[in-house]
């Protein structure tokens, strides 16, 4: 009976995304636990079954570790089920991983890998609704509704960026720009002219906007401009300050990836104290990276994620290698799901330097903890007689830049004392001229380790 009562709510909230009808307190984000844990076990039951019955890597699997479908019969079940990593996707190309027959996939993304063959993903028609729900759902999350104008500037093509933001955006009924990214000086244009009211773009491209904006003599704050929706790539609380100093928008945060369903995993809400994850179609675990253990609710470790409901591509306990933590705090704003602490790194981003691990976002803390430094920085290391050398190369406002040298010197010595109290190494400090990091209209490429070469 609860269970019904469950996925009525839950029908009654699809059928009215994108009408007037559609109030974000009608979402599964608001379901008591109780109801939304049986929900959760009963799809989670049949997409064990589904991918066991339909894609060989799991059956196998599951078939060593001697577990079948008929033994989840509790959440906590989940733990015995094997996990899926980034190289299943690879080995397993083109459509190895595929539950459904090509006839009923609609789309095919593939996320951004550097080397080797792409990861492939797959959707069919109930899985682009069920994306198109998640992504009206972190956009409800920011406040966002009919009415609003929104520019997507993430990426449009095989990157789930653009398309995925775009049919969610469509969905809760805003009137939808699809700049994608790119030709700078005409988002700002679109900004300007068409009264934009949010933007979506990764938070780097954003400090590129906003510079660009000075350039043209737009001021930012005198747009309508009111919210930013940022992810795909980390970014920190420091650089959630200096966008929305620069501008008259809240900044929030949206999480995905292309293995799960691409943007619309987690979302912040209007508290920002975490991301809520959509857990009635995302279920996540915490483990420790190290043993594959599940972690208690709080502890910091890797994301696991399962998916619930996809049918083309389901992802049974899928390692994300992104590092965070479950909150289980209630939220203020009443939703009952629950919350990842907002990403700030990947155990794969982490690079070692004289024995000492580092993530390239403590560097972004400790520089923007410093006067004078935009949020353009790359890291660079190098090998000289054996000894490993860190270079941050940091672009520094054009104010500064102009002669005063003794300026600069202070600048790169408080620099260098931010980097050495918050990561115990010395970093050799470039100031750069401005504009002189090459810049991306996705993805910032932080550090170029040169230690190979
Ligand atoms: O980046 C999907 C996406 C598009 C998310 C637009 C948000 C907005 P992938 O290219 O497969 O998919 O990359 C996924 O990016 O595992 C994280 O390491 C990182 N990432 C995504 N969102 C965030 C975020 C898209 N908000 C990988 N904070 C993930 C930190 C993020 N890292």
């Amino acid at each position: 009976m609860k269970v019904v009562m469950a996925q009525e709510c839950i029908d009654d909230a699809r059928q009215s995304f994108g009408t007037a009808r559609f109030h974000p307190a009608s979402a599964p984000d608001f379901l008591p636990r109780p109801q939304l844990g049986i929900l959760q076990l009963q799809r989670l039951q049949s997409i064990v079954r589904r991918a066991y019955q339909r894609v060989s890597l799991y059956r196998q699997r599951m078939d060593e570790m001697g577990v079948c479908p008929e033994d989840i019969r509790s959440l906590a079940d989940i733990a015995r089920l094997p996990f899926t990593v980034k190289n299943d996707l690879r080995d397993t190309y083109p459509n190895g991983m595929f539950a459904s027959p090509m006839e009923e996939i609609v789309r095919l993304h593939a996320s951004s890998g550097t080397t080797g063959k792409p990861i492939v993903v797959a959707y069919t028609a109930d899985d682009v609704k069920i994306w198109s729900e998640v992504m009206v759902r972190s956009l409800a999350c920011y406040g966002l509704h009919r009415g609003d104008v929104i520019q997507v500037s993430y990426g449009y093509g095989l990157f789930t960026g653009g398309l995925g933001v775009h049919y969610g955006a469509e969905a809760l009924g805003a009137t939808v720009i699809p700049t994608s990214g790119g030709n700078s000086e005409r988002q700002i244009m679109f900004l300007k002219d068409f009264g934009v009211t949010v933007i979506c773009c990764t938070p780097s491209y954003f400090v590129h906007l906003v510079e660009k904006a000075q350039d043209m003599g737009v001021d930012m704050k005198q747009l309508p401009l009111r919210a930013g929706v940022f992810g795909a790539e980390p970014w920190t609380e420091a650089m959630r300050k200096y966008v929305q100093e620069h501008t008259n928008i809240r900044a929030f945060d949206i999480y995905g990836l292309s293995e799960i369903v691409g943007p619309g995993v987690a979302a912040e809400c209007e508290c920002q104290c975490g991301l809520h994850v959509f857990e009635d179609h995302f279920y996540p675990e915490v483990i420790n990276p190290e043993t594959g253990e599940v972690l208690p609710d709080g502890e910091e470790g890797e994301l696991v994620l399962t998916t619930l409901s996809k049918q083309a591509m389901p992802m049974i306990r899928y390692r994300t290698r992104d590092i965070t933590s479950l909150e289980t705090e209630p939220c203020a704003c009443g939703r009952t799901i629950r919350r990842i602490r907002r990403i700030g790194r990947r155990s794969d981003d982490m690079f070692i330097i004289r024995g000492v691990n580092i993530f390239p976002s403590q560097i972004e803390t400790a520089l923007m903890a410093v006067d004078g430094t935009v949020p353009h920085y790359q890291i660079v290391l190098t090998r000289a007689q054996g000894l490993d050398r860190m270079e941050i190369r940091v672009e520094v406002t054009p104010e500064l830049f102009s002669d005063k040298v003794g300026a600069m010197e202070t600048l790169q010595k408080k620099i260098a004392h931010s980097v050495l109290s918050i990561t115990g190494i010395h970093a050799q400090i470039s100031l750069v001229e401005p504009q002189s990091i090459p810049r991306s209209e996705g993805k910032a490429r932080r550090v170029l380790d040169q230690r190979n070469m």
